[in-house]
């Protein structure tokens, strides 16, 4: 490529990528994916790393960072940066209202401009001739720190000016912040490599800016809202009429937008400070929805030459006030932790703090899910925590301030056996919880171990429906499964509404129940990770209970579907001794045929995969199955390429169309009663 042509498609590249950031950040209109942004951003890249006298001042190619530096230098404001003054109520609300008033000695009504109050950094940008020359932190107001190298790497922000018409030097201020949805992104990374993660969207800002190298701010995706101007100068480049910059603080941030500055698009024009609640109302109902952390509203006064009137006090503007949310982040302490054992038996430990008033509630008790999480967090009981409740989510404990920590801070010790019923407690591989073994016996489990034992796969026991188990759980009228085969009918009568007739039908359905086969018997069960099939393959494989019982890991490895994690649980199941005695109860009580081992002719679909999809009307999916597997077929959930049949009922939607775009053969329903009449199963 020559010099020339390299030139004539720096100038395009810079065209296309400049275009792309404004339609993205300022419009909200992406044209083109990122990945095409991305392919053009490398192509420059490469352009001026060929030809290194191509590259331009205000070059996209800064936007991917550039040598670190040694520290920042300062920067002195030429106009200082402001802060906000608060309030927190309508009538504090109020009494800033009728101060200005009182101020302005004018009849007229006063228009505000409201704008949401970002939750981020406040920075100056200078701007000179329409180029982006210098960027600064707010610092303490006067002095700021230069983070210009940091700056051009947001892509939000231009390096040029869009337009002909702009003032010679224009300082923008605005916020920094990271969006919700960068700041997730980001911990999520810093999670899987074990790295700290950052206690909110602010600090990730702030971290990310404050990097002395700003080839790792441009990984961070951050982003800005313009909200204000700092000097102006009054030479206009391009001017065509005399005062080119509006005296209304809203037609100000408009003339800002057309310059290539994105500005929040909340912001909104109030005709008066009585409107002034109703945008405050507004904005904290919707502020879950936006995609950026904001902690409370601005009003400002519109008209500047009434703002230069009322002038600023101390560090703050007059004309100006921040109308903050309630907050949402509050310290308390951790009094103690106890361990909840939930359904399936999982051990979450809570936090008991003492009671703290935080994103409008009281909050005394937290999650502190498991025991990746605080170790994440390095806490301990008795120490001082960052606790946050945003919106309707449950209240998170954030962060430990370590500077407080107390002598008599104590570890957090994860129990060794239920503290429910005493089993042991066991944290599988690749799992984040601990969990309670007892299943069948543990008081936090009996309910969901009873409802899955009588459920229409296990044991069918009609008339057994939830509510009515977890009546007879409540009366202690059972405790067990195998409690269930001791209820009487005058037990189950004294239940809300069960009749006579109800309670002896569901006497009779237990009966019934007391005979099945040891397939639905270990299913039964509730073995965690033991789903039908894997107790069919249990059946066959084994023949017995007590074989099952018995087997060690390793020979319950060598059954079908049944790795390294079922197989322990199966162990660790039976080595319970709580189980063991219901389990021991049942087998007094239930029976099941033995399993009469099948020789090859016996097994005529064996080496063929059927999958089963809608509605059938003589049986139902599960029996259609197991009608196939008795016949040695194996069954699958999944139609792919290695799918022999498919057999399709009523109403059978995409499984149909893959089985027929694969050219797997199709069945009906009364193809498949054929296949088992002529294989002599009895239906
Ligand atoms: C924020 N943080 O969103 C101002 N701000 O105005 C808005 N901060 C501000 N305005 C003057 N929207 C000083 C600070």
């Amino acid at each position: 490529m020559t010099e020339q042509q390299a030139s004539q498609r720096v100038s395009e590249l810079h065209r296309l990528l400049t275009t792309y950031n404004h339609e993205y950040y300022v419009m909200d209109q992406p044209s083109v994916p990122d990945v095409e942004y991305d392919r053009l951003m490398r192509e420059l890249i490469l352009l001026e790393a060929e030809f290194p006298q191509l590259k331009q001042a205000d070059s996209p190619s800064q936007r991917v960072g550039g040598e670190a530096l040694k520290a920042f230098t300062q920067v002195t404001h030429q106009i200082p940066m402001l802060s906000l003054d608060n309030v927190f109520s309508p009538q504090e609300w109020q009494a800033f209202a009728k101060r200005i008033e009182e101020r302005a000695k004018s009849a007229n009504t006063i228009a505000f401009c409201a704008e949401p109050k970002l939750d981020g950094l406040a920075v100056s940008l200078r701007y000179e001739n329409g180029y982006l020359v210098q960027a600064a932190t707010r610092g303490d107001g006067a002095v700021g720190e230069n983070i210009t190298e940091n700056i051009k790497t947001i892509k939000a922000i231009p390096l040029k000016l869009s337009g002909e018409i702009y003032p010679s030097v224009l300082e923008v201020r605005g916020e920094v912040f990271m969006p919700k949805a960068s700041f997730e992104k980001l911990n999520e990374a810093a999670i899987k490599k074990g790295e700290k993660t950052f206690a909110n969207p602010r600090n990730a800002a702030a971290g990310s800016l404050r990097q002395l190298d700003s080839k790792i701010t441009a990984k961070r995706n951050l982003s800005f809202y313009a909200y204000g101007l700092g000097f102006v100068s009054e030479q206009v480049q391009g001017q065509v009429e005399q005062n080119w910059l509006a005296t209304s603080h809203y037609q100000r941030l408009q003339q800002v937008k057309l310059l290539g500055l994105p500005v929040c698009p909340e912001v909104k024009l109030l005709d008066d400070a009585d409107q002034v609640e109703g945008f405050y109302q507004h904005i904290l109902q919707t502020r879950e929805a936006l995609d950026y952390e904001i902690d409370g509203t601005v009003f400002k006064v519109d008209d500047i030459r009434l703002q230069e009137k009322l002038g600023f006090v101390a560090r703050a503007p007059r004309w100006a006030t921040a109308y903050k949310f309630p907050a949402q982040e509050e310290l308390t302490t951790l009094d103690d932790v106890e361990f909840q054992v939930g359904r399936t038996g999982a051990i979450t430990p809570v936090a008991r703090l003492s009671p703290v008033f935080v994103g409008g509630v009281t909050v005394s008790n937290a999650t502190l899910h498991n025991q990746d999480e605080i170790e994440r967090l390095g806490i301990k009981i008795k120490d001082t925590v960052v606790i946050r409740r945003a919106g309707d989510v449950i209240p998170q404990i954030v962060s430990v301030v370590l500077d407080k920590r107390p002598d008599n801070a104590r570890t957090i010790e994860f129990p060794t056996r239920c503290p429910v019923c005493q089993s042991d407690v066991l944290r599988l591989e690749g799992e984040a919880v601990l969990r309670c073994t007892g299943g069948l016996y543990c008081g936090a489990q009996r309910k969901e171990a009873i409802k899955h034992f009588s459920s229409r796969k296990a044991l069918d026991i009609d008339g057994l429906g939830d509510k009515l188990v977890e009546q007879l759980v409540d009366e202690k009228l059972i405790q067990t499964p195998a409690d269930l085969f001791s209820l009487t009918e005058l037990d189950i009568s004294t239940m809300e509404r069960m009749g006579q007739k109800s309670a002896q039908n569901l006497v009779q359905a237990i009966e019934k129940a007391r005979h099945t086969t040891l397939a639905k018997f270990i299913y039964a069960l509730g073995i965690r990770e033991v789903g039908e099939t894997t107790a069919a393959n249990l059946a066959q494989h084994f023949l017995t209970f007590d074989a099952i019982k018995d087997a060690d890991e390793d020979a319950l490895q060598d059954v079908p579907d049944v790795g390294k994690i079922v197989a322990k649980n199966i162990v660790q199941f039976f080595a319970q001794a709580h189980n063991v005695e219901v389990v021991e109860a049942l087998e007094g009580i239930m029976t099941w045929p033995d399993i009469i081992v099948k020789t090859e002719a016996q097994q005529p679909l064996k080496d063929l995969t059927y999958v089963i999809t809608g509605t059938l009307s003589q049986m139902g999916r599960s029996d259609a199955k197991a009608y196939l597997q008795s016949l040695g077929a194996k069954v699958s959930g999944s139609i792919s390429a290695k799918t022999d049949y498919l057999v399709a009922g009523e109403k059978a939607g995409s499984k149909l169309t893959k089985a027929q775009s694969l050219g797997v053969k199709v069945l009906t329903e009364e193809d498949l009663i054929a296949l088992l009449t002529e294989h002599e199963v009895s239906l």
